[in-house]
């Protein structure tokens, strides 16, 4: 079980880098172009280059890039990867995972000394949690040509413009640099992803993996409240305008309308009372709401009606309602041919095949939009929880899944006239 000790002994070099305030306390944290990022890309760029990658990069938004080359170097590249930022004291598989598992692949190819019809091309995504910025999937919206030029100004909890982030981190930091990343598709085969499955489905099936169908479709906004500062203690109930409770309600508004359908999810990761005294009635509330669903349509429904309902309850409680967009992100059905690929790896290793959909973004959904794509899924231990320390995997699953996208290679060379 070389392909899992190792992958599990790689996870390991990987989460020894996280931010200070957090590493103190034993959890890991690693967001965009932090020293902690930064050490993390290196890392992974060392793993590649010992894996035997002809070539490794760090490219202008700071993914870091393993080429190796197919038998001819125009060869078309099969495009895999995932993240290597973290959400705040996050686990140690979620992104990583599918960058660890190709370069143990490539490396096993590269003791074999084979070399295949197409090149495989490796990517550890910079960014895709939106952590220290709201540009979330930032990484792979540049190899799509669809970086938002107005992230370069976005600034952090410190004031620091995610431009400067890039040029303290070595990167060119310039809009050009950043087109440059942009793919030209029709020298790709399409995109694979590799991802815990952040869900309780396979570790309740008791499937080490499954074959990802669709990408749940995503809309992420921040929030704000504003009502009127006034004293705890004189204020007569029926006279406030009480920012904090109006996104109270507003919150629990958004859990009643998403349990309204089956697969729907409504979120508020973030909720403070900015400069909040425990004697004065909160003036400003801010708050994010995260809003899924299976399709573009019911996503769009269920935001409908969350914004109607929370204007209705802003005025009955005489309170200003703000919301600002941060992230739109389309559902992603998997390509057909992609994901029957998959389907025979799975087989190919002595799985049954089960499939489902994913309720979590990933970098896979941005290059969607480019290329076929499709992901596998590991199975995730503790019920599958992930965005969380408890996060884990075993190593015979992380086996399995080497193994896995090992067969995905041979059933591409096994199909030629599919390349
Ligand atoms: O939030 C997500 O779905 C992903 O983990 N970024
Ligand atoms: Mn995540
Ligand atoms: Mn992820």
């Amino acid at each position: 079980m070389h392909f899992g000790d190792t992958i599990m002994q790689w996870s390991e070099q990987l989460a020894q880098f996280s931010e200070p305030h957090w590493a103190e306390k034993g959890q890991l944290t690693v967001t965009y172009l932090t020293e902690a990022h930064i050490a993390t890309g290196r890392t992974l760029g060392a793993l590649m280059r010992e894996a035997g990658f002809d070539e490794v990069s760090t490219d202008a938004v700071g993914n870091i890039v393993g080429v190796y080359h197919g038998q001819s170097h125009s060869a078309p590249h099969l495009l895999t990867g995932s993240h290597y930022d973290t959400v705040r004291n996050g686990g140690k598989y979620d992104g990583r995972l599918g960058i660890l598992v190709p370069i143990a692949a490539v490396r096993d190819l590269v003791q074999r000394k084979q070399r295949l019809p197409f090149g495989i091309e490796v990517i550890g995504f910079a960014e895709e949690e939106g952590q220290r910025y709201r540009a979330t999937f930032l990484a792979a919206s540049a190899l799509t040509g669809a970086f938002d030029p107005a992230w370069l100004a976005q600034v952090d909890s410190d004031g620091v413009t995610m431009q400067q982030a890039m040029q303290h981190a070595g990167l060119p930091g310039t809009l050009e640099a950043i087109a440059a990343l942009k793919r030209d598709p029709t020298k790709y085969l399409g995109f694979v992803e590799v991802h815990i499955e952040q869900g309780p489905v396979l570790c309740e099936g008791a499937l080490p993996l499954g074959v990802v169908t669709s990408i749940n479709a995503g809309i992420r906004a921040t929030c704000k409240t504003i009502g009127m500062a006034a004293h705890a203690g004189t204020t007569p109930m029926l006279m406030r305008q009480d920012a904090m409770l109006a996104a109270a309600e507003i919150s629990l508004m958004s859990e009643q309308r998403a349990l309204a359908d089956a697969d729907s999810v409504a979120t508020v990761g973030q909720f403070q009372v900015p400069g909040g005294s425990i004697n004065v009635i909160p003036g400003e509330c801010s708050f994010t709401l995260d809003m899924r669903a299976p399709t573009d349509q019911q996503r769009d429904a269920l935001v409908s009606d969350i914004l109607k309902q929370a204007q209705l309850i802003a005025e009955r409680r005489q309170v200003k309602f703000e919301y600002t967009e941060v992230m739109r992100a389309a559902a992603a059905p998997s390509d057909l041919a992609w994901q029957q690929r998959w389907e025979r790896a799975v087989a190919a290793v002595g799985l049954p095949v089960f499939k489902l959909n994913s309720g979590a973004g990933h970098d896979a959904m941005k290059l969607h939009t480019s290329m076929p794509q499709a992901m596998l899924f590991v199975r995730g231990g503790n019920r599958g929880i992930s965005h969380n320390p408890l996060e884990i995997i075993t190593a015979e699953d992380a086996e399995l899944t080497v193994q896995a996208f090992i067969a995905l290679l041979d059933d591409l060379v096994a199909r030629p006239s599919e390349l």
